[in-house]
């Protein structure tokens, strides 16, 4: 097998799912409040990945117009079963709840999704016995409402999907060896055995892999001798978090694969993940019919990368890594408004808002620069980087003012430059400390706001970091408008591994 980069998808895509169809893998990830919700990769070979679409690109499938930052789209399950793709997901803060929808071509379109009534949960997994009997097993984890926190262990129900309804009263199948939190389940067959996976110890740094094995889809189950069979848990590993596994078979007949959750630590104390949560693999041995994964691949991505956006034609928001916040972003920006260039209208608080006028796109690389020309003569409004309404960092054009905002939780600075009339350039850069640089005080990466080519601050990345935001989703930087009309030419992501 090809050595396997790392991470696989860098950036925001935590809680991966993966499916092999007719010899193309394909991963979705889970997208919380943004839209389009849950994208969908391709790979012929596990390591060149394109993505081909997403699975909610119309807001009625999700229905998280008023779902706080960190709910909405959590972790999904695809599968393929009588020449469909399913993806089951509990949407949580939305009506929907427990979704599954299909679709032939896992580009899309796909649709409307039915909703399973009688799961009460996250992590839902979708599997079939020998018999085509549908069954959903999931994490009795309560994410919502008065009883948020409490957990009840993996559970099962069997489902008429058509009817969209649990047949029985949940059934509990395994609590894990002990760890909190056992989630993410997976339910598969290899040989006489039926595997359940799952992820236990927290998505922070205890979480881990274990796995169960029993005679029936239904169990009973019992732990393998040697759980947790991954975790980075105590471990001197950059890659830290390892958890949330999903198992596909390798390409061409070799090992099988776990597609799973980390994410890449920076600084003295590893300690912060400036890019959040993101999907790594590994292959996996089987010995005495458990399976034994292998270690993470170490070896980092290396590159450049180039993608930019000059708004000429009516196709730039058709490109599915673009990003907006509980709307889609066709909702939030047009392309028709002011031929050749992209509009946005203001919202008052900008960056601070519930939902924003913004969008943006996953920051995948740890050395990057966003760059986006502005015209705010109408209004207000910039560039950001977002973890969510209350941590992220802005470059604001209003008149002849930029200003700069480093916000995190409670507090925020301001800095400002003066710039001449008309369109300004704004960028976001994000450099790596220097070699030997590693102090007790090195946190993460170093982020420059520059307006007009005048830096205005240099920041530690480590406020804006998974560990610090406590955030399950990652960074997201793009435009916005704060008032008025802001117009932007040109959009540019460039960013480098090294
Ligand atoms: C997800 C759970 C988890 O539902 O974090 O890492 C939660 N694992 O399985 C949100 O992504």
């Amino acid at each position: 097998m090809p050595a396997l980069p790392s991470p696989l998808l860098p950036g925001f895509h935590p809680d991966p799912t993966a499916v092999l169809v007719d010899g193309l893998y394909y991963v979705v990830t889970s997208t919380f409040e943004y839209l389009p919700g849950l994208p969908i990769y391709r790979s012929h070979d596990l390591v060149t990945w394109e993505q081909i679409g997403n699975v909610a690109t119309r807001p009625e499938q999700l229905g998280i117009e008023q779902a706080a930052s960190g709910l909405g789209v959590w972790a999904p399950t695809l599968r393929h079963h009588d020449g469909r793709f399913h993806l089951i997901v509990i949407i949580t803060g939305s009506p929907r709840g427990c979704v599954v929808f299909t679709a032939e071509n896992p580009a899309g379109p796909w649709d409307d999704g039915i909703t399973i009534n009688g799961i009460e949960g996250i992590d839902p997994d979708l599997a079939w016995d020998d018999d085509g009997q549908a069954y959903v097993t999931y994490s009795g984890f309560v994410a919502t409402g008065p009883d948020a926190g409490t957990h009840h262990g993996i559970q099962q129900v069997r489902v008429d999907l058509t009817a969209g309804k649990a047949l029985e009263a949940p059934r509990s199948l395994w609590s894990g060896t002990g760890r909190q939190f056992p989630e993410a389940p997976h339910v598969f067959r290899r040989g006489e055995h039926w595997y359940l996976l799952i992820a236990e110890g927290g998505t922070e740094r205890g979480h881990a892999v274990s796995i169960a094995r029993g005679p029936a889809i239904t169990g009973p189950f019992e732990g393998a001798p040697a759980n947790p069979i991954l975790t980075a848990s105590g471990q001197a590993s950059r890659i830290q978090c390892t958890g949330h596994a999903d198992l596909v078979a390798g390409p061409d007949g070799g090992d099988d694969v776990l597609i799973l959750l980390g994410v890449r630590t920076l600084g003295r104390t590893a300690a912060f993940s400036p890019l959040g949560r993101e999907t790594f693999a590994t292959t996996v041995t089987w010995q005495d019919g458990w399976p034994r994964p292998q270690p993470l691949p170490t070896v980092p991505r290396t590159g450049l990368f180039e993608e930019t956006f000059d708004f000429a034609g009516p196709a730039a928001l058709d490109d599915p890594g673009w990003l907006a916040i509980g709307r889609a972003p066709a909702q939030v920006a047009s392309l028709t408004e002011t031929p050749g260039r992209l509009t946005l209208h203001g919202v008052a608080g900008g960056m601070r808002a519930f939902r924003p006028s913004f969008i943006g796109r996953r920051q995948r690389h740890l050395t990057s620069t966003f760059t986006a020309t502005i015209d705010a003569s109408g209004g207000a409004g910039g560039l950001a980087c977002r973890y969510d309404e209350n941590i992220h960092l802005s470059l604001e054009a209003r008149g002849t003012t930029v200003t700069a905002t480093a916000k995190l939780a409670d507090l925020e600075q301001n800095w400002t430059v003066q710039i001449p009339a008309g369109e300004v350039e704004l960028r976001i850069e994000t450099r790596l400390p220097e070699p030997g640089r590693n102090t007790a005080n090195d946190g993460a990466d170093r982020i420059r706001l520059i307006a007009a080519g005048v830096c205005l601050v240099e920041l530690d990345g480590r406020y804006w970091s998974c560990e610090t935001a406590a955030s399950f989703t990652g960074r997201v930087t793009g435009v916005f408008a704060a008032e008025g009309t802001v117009t932007v030419s040109r959009f540019g992501y460039y960013g480098q591994e090294i």
